[in-house]
């Protein structure tokens, strides 16, 4: 059976300033992921470094955190079976010109300085993520109607 899981998942600026957030929410939800938490917010340079905090040192860190703080973003929870590894796939690989068609990146993006997407890519990245955009009790327990149609029971 497989596991359930929550993904911390950013539509970053510049798929915000494109117009393509409904289009990417609405893959998320016909995959079967439920979002749990959303938000829209213009993401703090300390938020951006803490979130970052692995690249930190790295030559593109900067323009990273430029780019992310520079214009609202849409924060969500994705929760589903497998959720973290789904949301990874489905975003594609991190730099765009090497992500299949079909994905986010690989359909939507050219470069990797704008990639669109952001996703937890472990369960101990998610937990962290989340406690970084979320407060403890901002995601919501509920069912769907569709979700035995989505998940075995
Ligand atoms: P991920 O977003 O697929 O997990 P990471 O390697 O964790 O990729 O990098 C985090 C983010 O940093 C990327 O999504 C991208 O926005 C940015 N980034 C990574 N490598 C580069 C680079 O070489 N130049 C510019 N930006 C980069
Ligand atoms: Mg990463």
């Amino acid at each position: 059976m497989a596991d359930n899981q929550r993904s911390l998942v950013i539509i970053k600026p510049d798929a915000v300033q494109r117009g393509l957030t409904g289009e990417i929410l609405a893959r998320y939800e016909r995959r079967g992921l439920r979002i749990v938490a959303l938000k829209l917010e213009v993401v703090s340079r300390e938020t951006a470094e803490r979130h970052y905090a692995e690249h930190e040192g790295k030559p593109f860190f900067a323009g990273l955190v430029d780019y992310i703080t520079s214009s609202p973003s849409v924060v969500l929870i994705l929760e589903g079976p497998d959720a973290i590894g789904v949301v990874r796939t489905m975003n594609g690989a991190t730099r765009p010109a090497e992500a299949v068609p079909g994905t986010i990146r690989g359909d939507f993006g050219l470069t990797v300085g704008r990639n669109l997407v952001h996703a937890s890519d472990s369960v101990e990245s998610a937990a962290r993520e989340v406690g970084i955009f979320f407060d403890a009790d901002a995601a919501l327990v509920y069912q769907r109607a569709i979700d035995p149609w989505i998940v075995e029971a």
